[in-house]
């Protein structure tokens, strides 16, 4: 796929519209935290790029990837935001699991799109391994957190139009 290809830290700045105005929720998977810290220092840095200021940035921690969709949907709930960006990672083990919480969390935030006016973007890592993430999460292959902030500001001005 593509992030082989492309880095998921690359973009052009000149093409993002200001987001000074937005307020973003921001839920974070706390399971492979190191990486997911990793996706969410990416992230809050390439909101502030692009004019989101501390105060219009909400956090949310969830325990793991399956817990995402809820987390995102009670923060929707509760806040005015114009879109909520989540951030997890699976790592494949010797069992099932990766297939099952990897489609959960995949279903969940679709469904949430679909229910609410608002953006929920897909800032989840599926690896098969370790190295792969940490590649994707300010490594080799860039940060799939900036990947994500750079989604939720296209798709808020895109709400917008
Ligand atoms: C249980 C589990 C496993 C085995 N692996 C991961 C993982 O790689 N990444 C992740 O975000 N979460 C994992 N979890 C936890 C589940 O997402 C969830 O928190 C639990 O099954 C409780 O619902």
């Amino acid at each position: 796929m593509a992030t082989n290809l492309k880095n998921l830290s690359s973009y052009n700045s000149e093409d993002i519209p200001n987001a000074r105005q937005m307020r973003i929720g921001i839920v974070v998977s706390e399971w492979n935290e190191s990486i997911t810290n990793a996706l969410l220092e990416g992230a809050v840095n390439t909101l502030h790029k692009h004019g989101v200021i501390d105060e219009n940035i909400i956090l949310l921690h969830v325990p793991g990837s399956f817990e995402l969709t809820f987390g995102s949907r009670v923060l929707a709930e509760k806040e005015e935001l114009d879109a909520v960006i989540c951030l997890g990672c699976i790592i494949r083990g010797e069992t099932p699991h990766f297939d099952y919480i990897s489609q959960g969390v995949t279903h969940g935030i679709t469904e949430l799109n679909l229910d609410y006016e608002i953006p929920f973007v897909f800032g989840v890592l599926t690896t098969d391994n370790q190295e792969q993430a940490t590649d994707r999460a300010g490594g080799k292959h860039g940060n799939k957190g900036d990947e994500a902030a750079i989604t939720a500001i296209k798709m808020v001005h895109l709400n917008k139009l």
